[in-house]
């Protein structure tokens, strides 16, 4: 039948990304999740990797399932659909928060609060991510704070600038967090810190934040994405809320796909 066919076409798998990503451990989860994704495999291996997947599918107008999220390019570059997961394995909406260790707000009260004051919008991490394809992060972080100087003001507001004080920020491997975390190191040297980004995996980021090996980050996904890092660490770490709304995690295909669903994938 077509629908055999449509699966044997994809060899019955998903194309993912890292296997450290918390999106890994959603999609692993949800073939436990549907009936019908019994007998599919998650094909692990990296986001460069997952998208010349996607690229070739597309080129070919073949058929292709990729774990994708957003804030990502790959929505402006393609013609794309998040499928309906009724089973919310994925998880609903997430909120990017920001992390810190239990000591930086005693020992960094400023830089804590410019962290506590950070936020921003999907559009603003989308038009730096963008930007960055072509561009370095630092550059475009540059320019997005030239450009949106009065929101920087207001998260520095009622603070005092320092003199070389070093800060260690965690971030994750990803365009998304590669985008806030090069603005707000960039706001912080304008305070007169010193800056240093580590991209690790995200059970790094809460290993290194619950440890005080590392200051703050702008990186963790929840309460779905990196949900059980912070069930596991939540406990000696300052979690200063939410720096962006309304990121997701879905299966996605390409819109010429005649399926809408995840219950539609062919067993
Ligand atoms: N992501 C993008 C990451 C976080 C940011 C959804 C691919 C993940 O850990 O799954």
């Amino acid at each position: 039948t077509e629908e055999a066919n449509l699966g044997e076409q994809m060899d019955y798998t998903i194309t993912g990304i890292e296997p450290g990503a918390g999106l890994t451990g959603l999609a692993r989860e949800s073939l436990e999740v549907y009936d019908n994704l019994e007998g599919w495999e998650l094909q692990e291996s990296s986001t460069a990797g997952m998208l010349t997947q996607l690229e070739q599918a597309i080129q070919n107008e073949e058929p292709i399932v990729v774990t994708g999220w957003a804030p990502h390019w790959m929505f402006e570059r393609y013609d794309l659909k998040m499928l309906e997961d009724p089973e919310l394995a994925l998880g609903e909406e997430e909120q990017i928060h920001t992390i810190a260790r239990t000591g930086l707000e005693n020992d960094l009260p400023d830089a804590y609060a410019i962290l506590d004051a950070f936020n921003w919008e999907v559009e603003d991490m989308q038009e730096v991510m963008l930007e960055a394809q072509d561009t370095p992060f630092e550059e475009v972080a540059a320019d997005w704070i030239e450009d949106n100087r009065d929101k920087v003001d207001e998260w520095v507001a009622g603070t005092e600038p320092v003199n070389g004080e070093a800060i260690q920020l965690v971030s994750t491997p990803w365009d998304s967090e590669r985008a806030s975390a090069n603005v707000m190191k960039l706001v912080l040297e304008e305070q007169g810190y010193s800056v240093t980004i580590t991209s690790v995996d995200p059970a790094i980021i809460f290993q290194s934040i619950a440890t005080g090996e590392a200051d703050a980050s702008l990186a963790p996904w929840l309460p779905s994405t990196h949900g059980a890092f912070m069930e596991e660490y939540g406990e000696d770490i300052d979690d200063l809320g939410e720096n962006l709304g309304g990121a997701v995690n879905a299966f996605t295909v390409p819109e010429y796909m005649e399926i809408d669903s995840i219950e539609d994938l062919p067993s």
